[in-house]
């Protein structure tokens, strides 16, 4: 996976979050269009309000400062159309599209991305994505969500990446 984001990347690279994403009958969600904006921080810089996730604070970003990031989701269980998989619209991480999602893009269906149990998605995280309900009789819908970016990422305002304990940039394994 370190080859395929630094491929992607272009450059050396770093983890800047991750998730484990459990679907299932009673945590049933789907989710709108929407870009990943946010970057887990070591500290919600001054100024800023106040967003934690998981028990991390999370810094929004306002431009193209993510625009070098690749998002990794591994299927742990088929993420398919009836099982609250992945939808995106393609062309839309070039532009920060802020609180104009709905009006623009809310009439849109998109393109569904189906991932097979064991496979990896990769895209950009500005890329406008979305997810339905799961309607299948599949008891869970498990990802493996990874964040990842250039070594170098830097974010405004003082905003300090989260110091997820890594070697910066990361190194495989067999070279530790
Ligand atoms: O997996 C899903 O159902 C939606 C995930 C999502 O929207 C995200 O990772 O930003």
């Amino acid at each position: 996976m370190l080859a395929l984001v630094e491929q992607l990347i272009g450059s050396p690279v770093r983890v800047t979050g991750g998730l484990l994403l459990d679907k299932d009958p009673q945590h049933n969600w789907e989710v709108p269009w929407h870009q990943d904006t946010g970057i887990y921080v070591a500290e919600t810089p001054p100024g800023e309000k106040d967003d934690v996730r998981g028990g991390l604070p999370v810094y929004s970003t306002r431009g193209l400062e993510l625009a070098g990031d690749v998002t990794c989701r591994l299927a742990l269980d088929p993420a398919l159309v009836d099982s609250g998989g992945l939808y995106v619209l393609p062309g839309t991480h070039r532009e920060h599209l802020g609180k104009t999602v709905a009006e623009r893009f809310g009439s849109e269906k998109g393109v569904s991305a189906p991932q097979p149990i064991g496979s990896a998605l990769s895209y950009n995280p500005l890329i406008l994505h979305r997810s339905e309900k799961m309607t299948s009789a599949q008891q869970h819908r498990r990802i493996l969500h990874l964040s990842w970016g250039p070594a170098d990422l830097r974010l405004p305002d003082g905003a300090q990446i989260y110091p997820w304990p890594q070697p910066c940039p990361l190194t495989p394994v067999e070279a530790l």
